[in-house]
């Protein structure tokens, strides 16, 4: 049997909605043409509580895969806690953006309910294809520290007679290095023949227990980070020959481009940040360009000289552009640094520059309110925003 494996598809994520919904249609319709059988390991949705039109999206488009009744394999037996409700082999588990309190419904489980997968959270769902079967156990995403005791309390076992399937939505140590509480390959149980990943959004190719471990990626980009400047797409794994590809999508491009400020002027690093990003516009059609400046400025130039906005605008259109200023350093910033930790800039404590900066506007708004702006100061500084408004309507009140 042939398998495709789409993860991450993330519809509804805002800063590139359609993006997002294009990309994960674009892999699941070109998946139900070449596979026998979809499994998702995790993130459909990019919010554990979608807006509606988000999920009408996401209906929309799994009831035009299950009606396009291309994929050659159907589902023949569920053993789990839960129940399907139907044979369409599209298997998925809900990630770590879907999770939800125990008991309470999340987005991927209405799918399930409504007949358009089969959510198979702690479940096995056996598929059939003439003779063959093919199992798959499925682990949605669980906070990493209860990991190693969910796989202890659930201990998955092998379906008899079956190619069998471990998919889950975890971070793993061996790939992020960083965190004591990511499990390891070896904590993963055996006994399975193939082991599929969401939840890391760049592909990832490896072997555990001596059999494949596979993450195809996010089918959309979000952290703009280094790694994701490949092209998306989802893997296809033959059950037969044990052989996988990587199948493309025609995903927005992504570039990521570093600018050295080498003691310039603002107004030199900007025309810098400008070539870079069009280079990469030049490359590519309405690509994401993310750039990084870093270094020192001149003396005298500051980060906030640097016109952003000007140059986001002036790509408008033609690109998404970030501009990554929080390594760019200013001579003098390290002084004006150890003032603000003195509570002071320049002659005056950061309170009375406060204090100042709010007459000003005041004053530019014409206020005329009742309340001094002494008071409103202190409550200003003093409270959260919500607190603010209460003490302010509180202070209108009494003066009645
Ligand atoms: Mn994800």
């Amino acid at each position: 049997m042939k398998i495709a494996i789409v993860s991450d598809l993330h519809i509804g994520y805002e800063r590139f909605r359609q993006d997002a919904l294009r990309q994960a249609r674009m892999a699941l319709e070109k998946a139900v043409q070449v596979a026998d059988a979809i499994l998702i390991p995790g993130d459909i949705f990019d919010k554990r509580a979608p807006k509606p039109d988000v999920i009408a999206d996401a209906i929309n488009l799994f009831r035009d895969l299950r009606d396009l009744n291309k994929l050659g394999s159907e589902i023949a037996e569920f053993r789990g806690p839960g129940s399907i409700y139907t044979k369409f082999p599209i298997i998925a588990v809900p990630g770590t953006h879907e999770r939800t309190a125990a008991g309470k419904e999340n987005p991927l489980a209405l799918l399930s309910l409504a007949g358009l997968l089969a959510d198979t959270s702690e479940s096995t769902t056996v598929i059939k294809k003439r003779s063959e079967k093919v199992a798959v156990f499925g682990l949605g995403g669980v906070p990493e520290e209860q990991v190693k005791s969910e796989l202890q309390r659930l201990s998955p076992l092998p379906f008899p007679g079956a190619f069998n399937i471990f998919m889950f939505h975890q971070s793993i140590y061996e790939i992020l290095p960083f965190n004591d509480s990511f499990i390891h390959y070896d904590d993963l149980p055996e006994g399975f023949d193939l082991y599929v990943c969401g939840h890391i959004h760049n592909r990832i190719e490896t072997t555990v227990h001596g059999k494949p471990f596979l993450i195809p990626g996010s089918t959309v980009l979000t952290q703009l980070k280094d790694k994701e400047q490949g092209k998306k797409g989802f893997i296809v794994f033959d059950t037969e020959t044990l052989a996988w590809e990587f199948i493309e999508i025609d995903s927005r491009n992504f570039v990521l481009e570093t600018v050295e400020a080498e003691g310039a002027t603002a107004s030199k690093v900007a025309s810098s940040i400008r070539s870079a990003i069009e280079k990469a516009v030049d490359s590519y059609d309405n690509p994401v360009v993310r750039v990084v400046v870093s270094g020192t400025l001149e003396k005298g130039s500051e980060a906030s000289d640097i016109a952003l906005q000007k140059l986001v605008s002036e790509f408008s259109g033609r690109a998404e552009i970030e501009i990554d200023l929080s390594k760019l350093e200013s001579e003098g910033l390290g002084e004006r640094i150890d003032q603000i930790r003195a509570g002071k800039l320049g002659n005056m404590s950061i309170k009375e520059m406060g204090m100042a900066l709010l007459l000003d506007r005041l004053k530019a708004e014409g206020y005329s309110g009742r309340i001094d702006p002494q008071t409103l100061f202190s409550i200003l500084s003093e409270s959260k925003k919500e607190e603010a408004i209460k003490a302010v309507l509180e202070l209108l009140e009494k003066e009645k």
